[in-house]
């Protein structure tokens, strides 16, 4: 069978183009050196991938930034106001002095976001298909004919609004991607795919109607390339039927998680067969992919990658540093498009013996029994905690991060070198913790927090410490933009060696009477932000994170520290995209919540944050987390979450300001909030907070924008003592 890959990392082996991105955006550089480095980029892609044997070469899958913001240019859905910005491109991306960004979200369940499309009444589309025309013809100069990758009408528009009524506009989206058939029919396209992941979401009879529509019309437009429709990220379900019965001719589907263990009969299509995962970093088990592969004509089957490999790093072989016999185990992208051109080229040609994936894992059986909850009804709680902590009402803390100076950054990477004693860090981390207390206690804030100097990425630092893990050198994996993290490698039995967080914790207690908040992050985060092993369920693996986040809590609470914060930013993130399938993924991850936490005693506060969260929408899931505080992001949403948390039971913090801007907000629009807050709870619930960490944030930012927040805390406080 032939042999393709539906998308490839674009940051670059070494985030090359985030560095240049970094220095154009800071003007160290021109928009013509930032090109150039992309076109670096993109060669060296296209090479690899032939040198590896591939045969469809895709192309279009680079981005300077994000592809559904490319697709937002190609149709010509660029507002109006940022059109006369220096660059307008990246001005939608991430806003100028004057202008806000379009909105940036979750790209399906990955932890990758993209850019939110603005359509409105005044939206006219209009093709400009300079990108992908651009990238057909740089290929073919060094060689290569490739298949442009383009995000699909039906999904683009879903996700502009995923109400679905921006599919009103689909006749004026498919005039354009007409256009577009004819202009790349007229390069000598051969192929063209068109992705529609939002296929494989639960889908209404109007959407699958407008889906088969769709693709009539392209398909019977006079001049076009073949059609290839791509799905991924799970079973396109009755969206298959739907595009089977349309002029396509290549129909793609996951076949890792999509739940079909074996190839779909599409009579008269040829079926892209999604066999080598994107989304994890295990080697491919050949008997499943042979087993998925089996009984279809290799003519009308192509191998290929589940989904684009974005998700994945580059290269294992960049890996000096990682236990061999792991290492054994792992494909990133570069392994991947050798496994899906082993398995096109001669079946039985991949490797035999290698087992299937995990096989060398010892897997532990999930015998401890979820604890009985040790912890009393809120109430109870509640009155405990007041006796304790003597709060005073509306009382003031922060999410955990302080801004990260460059100093510590450079300290980290000494550390790493060697060029750095491991003590003459750690002195200076609590140098840092000490600069951060007392700057709280200036600010007059109430609950503090140590800061987090210690911690890059707050997943990274646990996986660390924590056996099972292990975490990469160059295994970046973009985010957004220029942002990149590095997910850890859960690939063993999780535990525990010993406590992670309690001392830094108990120092910053040590050096102050005001209550300071030990930080943890949940188990559902934890694995949700790294590769997980996949020989075991998922809810086994967060249990085993859930059992050594209750050691810490406990080990925190016995230090002394009577607040602590579990933070499940991601709980959103994991929530299955069919609605079948999310009850029991709510039950399972909020029971790991509990299991993490609820080894507390009654006088210890429990606090939990949640970041990008659609709060309402998972509000009986926040609920069920029974946290005695929760923190939530919501300066930005404003009141909608204000409507929706109105019957919430216990103690929460809706963010006072967005801290993703550098903008400080004024003590006024910070009581003004408060107000509409308390007019939607009771005031003995209400916290004061910002909607999320200041790690991103300049120290000036900070302290301008908390020194505002307390002074409105106190404001109001004044008024409801006075009242009372
Ligand atoms: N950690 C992890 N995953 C995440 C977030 C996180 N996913 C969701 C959200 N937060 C994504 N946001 C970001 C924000 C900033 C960065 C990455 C993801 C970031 N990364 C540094 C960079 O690219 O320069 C590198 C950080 C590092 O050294 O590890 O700033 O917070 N896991
Ligand atoms: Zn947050």
């Amino acid at each position: 069978p032939a042999s393709t890959v539906l998308g490839y990392p674009r940051i670059g082996p070494r985030r090359e183009l985030k560095r240049a991105l970094e220095s154009y955006w800071e003007g160290r550089s021109t928009r013509a050196e930032l090109e150039r480095v992309g076109a670096g980029l993109r060669e060296a892609t296209w090479r690899r991938l032939a040198e590896l044997s591939l045969e469809g070469l895709p192309s279009n899958t680079f981005s300077l930034y994000d592809q559904v913001l490319d697709t937002a240019v190609l149709l010509g859905a660029v507002p109006e106001r940022y059109l006369a910005a220096g660059d307008p491109y990246f001005a939608m991306a991430r806003g100028t002095e004057g202008l806000a960004p379009l909105r940036m979200t979750k790209w399906f369940d990955t932890n990758y976001h993209y850019i939110v499309p603005e359509i409105g009444p005044e939206t006219v589309f209009k093709l400009d298909a300079s990108k992908p025309l651009a990238e057909v013809r740089e290929a073919r100069a060094l060689g290569y004919g490739t298949r442009p990758v383009v995000l699909g009408p039906v999904t683009f528009l879903l996700l502009a609004d995923p109400s679905g009524a921006a599919l009103d506009r689909l006749d004026e989206v498919l005039a354009c991607y007409e256009e577009l058939l004819a202009a790349l029919a007229a390069e000598g396209v051969a192929w063209v795919q068109l992705d529609e992941p939002a296929l494989v979401a639960d889908r209404t009879p109007r959407e699958l109607a407008t889906a088969g529509a769709a693709y009539d019309r392209l398909g019977s437009a006079a001049a076009r390339p073949g059609l290839f429709v791509a799905t991924y990220f799970g079973d396109p379900g009755e969206a298959l039927p739907v595009l089977a019965a349309t002029p396509v001719e290549a129909i793609g589907v996951d076949l890792v998680r999509g739940g079909a263990a074996a190839l779909p009969e599409l009579p008269g299509k040829t079926v892209v067969a999604g066999v080598v995962s994107g989304r994890d970093v295990w080697r491919t088990p050949p008997g499943r992919a042979l087993a998925a592969l089996a009984g279809v004509r290799a003519d009308r089957v192509t191998v290929s990658t589940s989904c684009s490999l974005l998700h994945v790093p580059y290269d294992v072989e960049a890996e000096r540093d990682l236990d061999p016999g792991l290492r054994g185990r792992l494909a990133f992208a570069e392994q991947k498009v050798a496994e899906v051109v082993a398995l096109s080229s001669a079946l039985p040609s991949v490797p035999a013996g290698e087992g299937p994936r995990g096989a060398a894992v010892p897997s532990a059986p999930l015998t401890a029994p979820v604890p009985r909850e040790g912890r009393s009804p809120y109430p109870v709680r509640a009155a405990a905690q007041a006796e304790h902590l003597r709060l005073p009402v509306l009382p003031t803390t922060t999410i955990g991060s302080f801004p990260q100076t460059g100093e510590l950054r450079a300290a980290r990477a000494a550390v790493a070198a060697g060029a750095l004693e491991p003590d003459a860090y750690e002195r200076l981390v609590e140098a840092e913790i000490e600069r951060v207390i007392r700057l709280q206690e200036r600010l007059g804030l109430d609950v503090l927090v140590h800061g987090e100097p210690e911690r890059n990425d707050m997943v990274q630092y646990f996986a660390e410490h924590l056996d099972g893990f292990a975490v990469t050198r160059n295994g970046w994996v973009q985010s957004y933009g220029s942002r990149c993290t590095r997910p850890p490698i859960l690939h063993g039995d999780v535990s525990r060696p010993g406590p992670i967080t309690v001392r830094w914790a108990s120092y910053a207690q040590s050096l102050t009477s005001r209550p300071v908040k030990g930080m943890l992050t949940g188990p559902v985060t934890i694995v949700a932000w790294s590769f997980v092993r996949d020989d075991l369920p998922l809810r086994d693996v967060v249990l085993q994170v859930a059992d050594a986040v209750r050691e810490e809590v406990r080990d925190l609470e016995a230090a002394g520290v009577s607040i602590i914060q579990v933070d499940e930013p991601a709980l959103r993130e994991l929530l299955p995209l069919r609605r079948a399938s999310q009850p029991e993924y709510l039950e399972w991850s909020v029971s790991a919540y509990r299991r993490a936490t609820s080894g507390a005693g009654d006088r210890t506060q429990i606090h939990t944050h949640l970041c990008y969260s659609d709060a309402g929408e998972i509000l009986a899931a926040i609920d069920g987390l029974d946290a005695d505080v929760t923190t939530i992001e919501s300066a930005r949403s404003g009141a909608r979450i204000l409507g929706a948390v109105g019957g919430f039971g216990r103690g929460l913090g809706p963010g006072v300001y967005d801290i993703h801007s550098p903008r400080v907000p004024d003590a006024g629009e910070v009581e003004d909030l408060l107000r509409a807050t308390l007019r939607a709870l009771p005031a003995e619930r209400v916290w004061v907070n910002p909607d999320c960490g200041l790690k991103t944030r300049a120290y000036e930012e900070v302290e301008a924008s908390l020194g505002n927040v307390v002074e409105a805390a106190r404001r109001l406080r004044a008024e409801l003592t006075d009242a009372g």
